[in-house]
């Protein structure tokens, strides 16, 4: 049976890191898909986040934030790569920003489009933050009228504001056509991807900045039983002293994140689950067990 032609298509969703790319998704398909902190460049690879409306489906691409070469760290080349395929292949591009804040990235990623002839819908984040909206209206004006953005949608992500009207204005800019997902797909990602980023999400609440990029993490071993789930999960490091930060004085972090990541795991697969933790650091192509 041929599914009923709706507007259909892949939106990108570009921006500097932390703008809040993955809280918007999250909140847009109204349930966690792609994890989210206060760290750039927690988003690693594209994660699709599909919304499905009477009128529309709404493939929304997250991807890792788009940084300049100057701001170049750890594996930024690779993210950024990532991006760019985003680009590639949308129907729409989202360039989000923060309310009253405009960077060297920000342009770095406008330039990039305005020299690829993209147009876009500038969407403006954390409105929120600013109790006096005329506060933002210049910056608004300002940033809005030139020839990339066809149209400027302030929200917030985090609160959901303005969502209802974003919608609206993608959908404006969709191609009819047949949806390409059915409507029980809300990802592109398997439940052991999305597990070992909630995993990821929670080491890098706790750990510092730099470490978390370091970090390997995944499913050892899986059991899907009649009530409860069993999972172990690897966490797998290139140092041991790393490996000594992860677990923490007396195991008390390692134990914090596995708690903490049990939780959301049992929200995503809907039953308890036991979980165990392990750390394992690599070293030149052995494996050296906990
Ligand atoms: N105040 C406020 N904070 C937000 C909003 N949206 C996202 N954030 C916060 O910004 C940080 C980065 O969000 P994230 O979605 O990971 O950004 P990304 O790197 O662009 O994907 C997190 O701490 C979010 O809670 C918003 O609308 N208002
Ligand atoms: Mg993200």
């Amino acid at each position: 049976m041929t599914k009923e032609n709706k507007k259909t298509g892949y939106v990108a969703v570009l921006g500097r890191p932390n703008v809040g790319k993955s809280t918007l998704v999250n909140s847009l398909v109204g349930e966690k898909i792609s994890i989210v902190t206060s760290k750039p460049q927690t988003t690693q690879i594209n994660v699709l986040g599909i919304v499905h409306n009477k009128e529309s489906q709404i493939i929304f691409v997250d991807t890792p934030g788009l940084v300049s070469e100057k701001q170049m760290k750890f594996n930024s080349k690779a993210l950024n790569r990532e991006a760019v395929n985003a680009l590639s292949q949308a129907d729409l591009v989202l360039m989000m920003v923060e309310a009253n804040v405009w960077k060297k990235t920000d342009d770095y990623i406008f330039n990039h489009l305005k020299e690829m002839s993209m147009q876009g819908i500038l969407v403006v984040n954390k409105v929120d933050r600013y109790k006096d909206k005329n506060k933002i209206l210049d910056f608004l004006k300002d940033r809005s009228e030139n020839d990339v953005f066809i149209d400027t949608v302030p929200i917030s992500a985090l609160y959901e504001k303005n969502l209802i009207r974003l919608i609206e204005v993608i959908e404006r800019h969709l191609p009819i056509k047949s949806p390409e997902f059915d409507k029980d797909t809300v990802t592109d990602k398997d439940t052991f991807f999305r597990i070992t980023e909630i995993l990821r999400e929670r080491l890098m609440h706790h750990l510092r900045d730099e470490l978390p990029y370091s970090l390997d993490c995944s499913i050892d071993n899986f059991e899907d039983k009649e009530k409860i789930v069993m999972i172990d999960l690897l966490i797998k490091t290139k140092k041991d002293a790393h490996k000594k930060i992860i677990i923490g004085k007396g195991g008390g972090l390692l134990k914090q994140v596995g708690t903490e990541a049990r939780k959301e795991i049992e929200t995503l697969v809907g039953k308890k689950v036991f979980l165990t933790t392990q750390v394992r650091s690599i070293k030149r192509g052995k494996n050296r067990a906990l």
